[in-house]
């Protein structure tokens, strides 16, 4: 049953985690709480609820897609992997997310912290915010919840019984399978590109290594479990304030390779910093695209020193296991192999990225960071170099070395 800002308090009111936290008959009648639906997203409905102790976010799934609606039916029970996802987060990095205080499987509700002032970091990186510490939260993020939910670190009967709970989410990995793999790549109905781009769009789609690379990243997306994923880790799933990070949203979470959270965060990144051009109308952004490099170089070097730290501190899943290296005292083999690791990661991240970066641009679900630069000409301007850069990385992905060739490519395709 949909809750509206009118039901809200008669519905939530008599539920003790939330009374106690927002105010209830006790202190304040439910009916004076204050109910504002804030979801802009693209699935489901979002209120904060104020009383007079305090605030909450009530998260509550559709039992269709929101942006497009009803003709596309979805299933609610992308809110009990929501929290189970969110249980297991705040568990593998505390405090990275926010608390869950109240879950009702049956309504598909989720009531949750409420963060404030944080706001969404794509709306801060549109605005021209430099966050000093999102970079280092996010690698830490990405390599404890990655590192923490593989094979490498639970215990194996543990994470087979993980693997079965989340193998359920099907319709949501559908949705990535399709919109981010699959539909750009040819004239999908629901997909839209801006008018400056025809010519480019017609020569990605006619590109057979391009579309070749596209069909392995599916590939290993749905075939790889190597770990529970956050499985949309865009730059609207993060919440910010100067000093903080929190990561939201974790619907689409699966078993699924650990390259993937990390290529669409870095993707969303880059789509950021191409998009920058953009936004300069209120002044150069120079300054701001130095930044999101930065932060795309130390987001990674943070998740790869973390996921090593973790590797040789809490290593104790069935692969790779310790007592093949350490224990034998042949550290030098642990250290190859974790290369290894590694190494595979950084290509298959960078394969991830490339799609993400495509379908934002061509495919259904478009960002914001190219959608609010009104001017079609200007915004064909900072979309083509996105393209071009997302072909580049997706296709070479197993010969790109380093992150600083990125950041020079990136430039020289911006500066066009
Ligand atoms: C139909 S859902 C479109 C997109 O919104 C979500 O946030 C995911 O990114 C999905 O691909
Ligand atoms: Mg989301």
């Amino acid at each position: 049953k949909a809750l509206s800002v009118e039901t809200l308090p008669a519905r939530l009111g008599s539920v003790d985690a939330v009374a106690s936290l927002v105010g209830g008959p006790a202190e304040n009648s439910p009916g004076s709480w204050k109910v504002r639906e804030v979801g802009d997203g693209n699935l489901n409905l979002v209120f904060i609820v104020e009383g007079a102790k305090g605030a909450a976010v009530v998260k509550q799934a559709l039992p269709y897609v929101r942006l497009v609606g009803d003709s596309w039916p979805l299933p609610l029970k992308r809110s009990f992997f929501e929290y189970h996802a969110l249980i297991r987060q705040e568990k593998r990095d505390p405090g990275s997310v926010p608390a869950v205080h109240y879950f009702d499987e049956e309504q598909a509700l989720i009531v949750m912290e409420f963060l404030s002032p944080h706001v969404i970091l794509r709306r801060a990186l549109i605005d021209g915010r430099e966050l000093p510490n999102v970079a280092r939260d996010l690698g830490l993020f990405t390599a404890r919840t990655l590192f923490r939910g593989s094979d490498f670190s639970m215990e194996h009967r543990e994470r087979k019984a993980d693997l079965a709970l989340f193998a359920d989410n099907t319709e949501l990995c559908d949705i990535t399978e399709n919109l981010v793999f699959t539909d750009p790549y040819f004239e999908a109905p629901m997909n839209r590109h801006t008018p400056g781009l025809d010519g480019m769009v017609r020569a990605l789609r006619a590109d057979r290594d391009l579309k070749v690379a596209a069909q392995t990243m599916k590939h290993i997306f749905a075939s790889r479990a190597e770990t529970l994923v956050h499985g949309d880790l865009h730059s609207g799933s993060v919440m910010v304030t100067d000093s903080q990070t929190r990561i939201i949203d974790p619907e689409f979470a699966f078993y699924g390779p650990i390259a993937f959270d990390v290529g669409m965060l870095l993707a969303n990144f880059w789509m950021s910093y191409f998009s920058q051009r953009g936004h300069e109308a209120d002044g150069s952004r120079a300054s701001m695209r130095d930044y999101l490099l930065g932060v795309i170089e130390e987001t990674w070097n943070v998740f790869r020193a973390e996921f090593a730290n973790l590797w040789r501190t809490e290593r104790t899943g069935m692969l790779h296991h310790r007592s093949l290296y350490e224990d034998q005292g042949d550290a030098l083999a642990s250290e190859q192999a974790l290369n290894h690791v590694v190494h595979g990661i950084w290509a298959d991240m960078l394969g991830f990225a490339g799609v993400e970066m495509h379908r934002r641009i061509l495919g259904l679900a478009h960002n914001a960071d190219f959608e609010t630069i009104e001017d079609e000409a200007l915004r064909a301007r900072c979309e083509t170099p996105a393209l071009k850069f997302g072909r580049h990385i997706a296709v070479n992905r197993n010969h790109i070395q380093a992150m600083d060739e990125l950041a020079t490519l990136a430039r020289l395709l911006d500066e066009g």
